[in-house]
C-alpha cells in the first residue's frame, strides 16, 4: 500500500513527509524544491494489542511508545503541481505518473495565503483554488490516459463485443485500477458500455474524474495553521469541499519528533502534549511554546491523524495481529508483526498474507482474546488478533 502527497509547489508537502518518516529530504521555500520523488515508511498509530495482556509488544518493524502501537507503510512525496501540469507545464507530465501506484492521496494545502497557486510569495490568496487545481490536472491526467486509446478502442470493444470494462482497466495497469471500479462508474455515469464510440467528450471526462475520486480518493491536510490567516482560510475551505479536511501543522510536528528524537523533550505522534525533559534555551522554550498554543487549538499538530485516517477511513484498511496464545515468536518477541489487510479481508486472506503454506492449510482461526475458533470466511475486524491453525 502506498500513500502519496500531492499539491501545489510550497505547501509543505516535503515537511509533512519529513514529519512523518524523519528521512533526510529537502524543505525549501521557493517552489519546484522537490523534483524526485521521497519514498520513506510513515506509521499508523493504533492501540498496543500486548497491552489487553498486561505487556509490551516487540515489533519487528515500526516501534512501540506508550500504550501505542506504530505500523510502517510507505508514504510518498513528489514534485509540485502546478495548472496545467497534465499539459506539461511546470515539471509536467512525467511526474504525475509517479503518482500513478498511490492509493490514495494526502493533498497539502497551504492555509495561509501567503503563497499562490504557483508556490510564489503572494497575499490573502484563497487556498481553496488550490483544489480546484488539483482536482482539476488530477482528473485531466486520468482523461489523458483514456483518451490515448480511446478511438481504437472504443472501435475494437463495438467490433469483437469485447468487455470495455476490461479494455479500459488494460489502459489504466499500474494504475491501481480495478475492473469492478470502472464497471461501478460506467453504471454511475449512465453510459452504454457497449456503444463507447457515442460517448460524447463530456462523457469522457465526467468518467474519467469519477474513476479519479473512486480510485485515488483523497484527504485535506490544511497545513500551515499557525499563520495568522490559516483559520479563516480553513473555515472557508471547511464549507466550500466535501472532502474530509484536517487542520495540520508539518512543521511544528517535525520540530517535536526532532527534539524528542534528539532527547529534549517526550512526544508521543498526535498527541496534544510533549513532556520536556532537558533543560532548554530561551529560544527552544519559545519554539516550544508557539507550537503547544497550536497543540492546544487544534488537539495536536494533525499529522497523525491525517495518516489514520487516510489508512482507516479513507481506504478502510484493517490492522491484524498475528497472535498465539503464548502471544511470543520462538525467541520470546512479543507480538512482533501486525499487518494492513485491505477492507473485507477474510480469516483466510490473513493465512495467506503470512505464507502460502499457512493459507493452503488453513484449518481455523483462534481470536487471541475470546479463545473462539472462525471459520475460513470470518470477516477480520479493526485490530483482530489471530493465531491460524493448520493441517
Ligand atoms: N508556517 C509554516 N510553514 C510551513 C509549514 N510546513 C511547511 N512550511 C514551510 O513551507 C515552505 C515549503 O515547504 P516544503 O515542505 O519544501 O514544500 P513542498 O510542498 O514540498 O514544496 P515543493 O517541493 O517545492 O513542491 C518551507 O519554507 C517550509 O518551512 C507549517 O506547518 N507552517
Ligand atoms: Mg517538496
Amino acid at each position: 500500500m502506498l500513500i502519496g502527497l500531492v499539491g501545489r509547489p510550497n505547501a509543505g508537502k516535503s515537511t509533512f513527509f519529513k514529519a512523518a518518516t524523519l528521512a533526510d529530504v529537502l524543505i525549501a521555500s521557493y517552489p519546484f524544491a522537490t523534483i524526485k520523488p521521497n519514498h520513506g515508511m510513515a506509521y499508523v498509530k493504533i492501540p498496543d494489542l500486548a497491552q489487553e495482556f498486561g505487556k509490551q509488544s516487540n515489533p519487528r518493524e515500526g516501534y512501540v511508545k506508550g500504550k501505542w502501537r506504530f505500523v510502517p507503510f510507505e508514504l510518498m512525496d513528489v514534485a509540485g503541481l502546478v495548472e496545467g501540469a497534465s499539459q506539461g507545464k511546470g515539471l509536467g507530465n512525467e511526474f504525475l505518473n509517479d503518482l500513478a501506484a498511490a492509493d490514495a492521496f494526502i493533498h497539502v494545502v497551504d492555509m495561509s495565503g501567503e503563497t499562490d497557486g504557483e508556490g510564489k510569495p503572494s497575499q490573502n490568496y484563497y487556498s481553496g483554488k488550490d483544489i480546484h487545481i488539483i482536482e482539476k490536472e488530477l482528473d485531466l491526467w486520468y482523461k489523458g490516459i483514456l483518451l490515448k486509446a480511446w478511438k481504437v478502442f472504443a472501435r475494437t470493444a463495438e467490433m469483437q463485443k469485447k468487455n470495455l470494462a476490461e479494455a479500459i482497466s488494460q489502459q489504466f495497469s499500474g494504475l491501481k485500477v480495478k475492473i469492478d471500479d470502472i464497471k461501478s462508474v460506467i453504471l454511475k455515469c449512465d453510459l452504454n458500455p457497449e456503444k463507447p464510440s457515442l460517448w460524447s467528450e463530456e462523457d469522457i471526462a465526467k468518467f474519467s474524474r469519477l474513476l479519479r475520486q473512486k480510485t485515488k480518493p483523497m484527504i485535506i491536510a490544511a497545513n500551515k495553521m499557525d499563520r495568522l490567516n490559516s483559520k479563516k482560510n480553513y473555515d472557508k475551505v471547511k464549507s466550500e469541499f466535501n472532502y474530509p479536511i484536517i487542520p495540520c501543522f508539518a512543521e511544528g510536528e517535525l520540530a517535536l519528533r526532532e527534539a524528542d528524537k534528539n532527547g529534549l523533550i517526550d512526544y508521543i505522534p498526535g498527541e496534544k502534549k510533549f513532556e520536556i525533559k532537558k533543560t532548554l534555551t530561551d529560544k527552544q522554550k519559545q519554539a516550544l511554546d508557539d507550537i503547544n498554543k497550536i497543540l492546544e487549538e487544534y488537539g495536536g499538530t494533525g499529522i497523525q491523524d491525517i495518516l489514520n485516517k487516510a489508512i482507516f477511513d479513507l481506504l478502510e484498511y484493517l490492522a491484524i495481529f498475528p497472535a498465539g496464545s503464548k502471544l511470543s515468536d520462538s525467541k520470546g518477541n512479543i507480538l512482533p508483526d501486525c499487518y494492513l489487510m485491505p477492507p473485507k479481508s477474510t480469516a483466510l486472506d490473513f493465512a495467506f498474507r503470512l505464507h502460502s503454506d499457512i493459507g493452503k492449510n488453513f484449518v481455523k482461526a483462534i481470536d487471541v482474546r475470546t479463545k473462539r475458533a472462525v471459520g475460513k470466511d470470518y470477516q477480520l475486524k479493526h485490530l483482530d488478533g489471530f493465531e491460524i491453525m493448520t493441517k
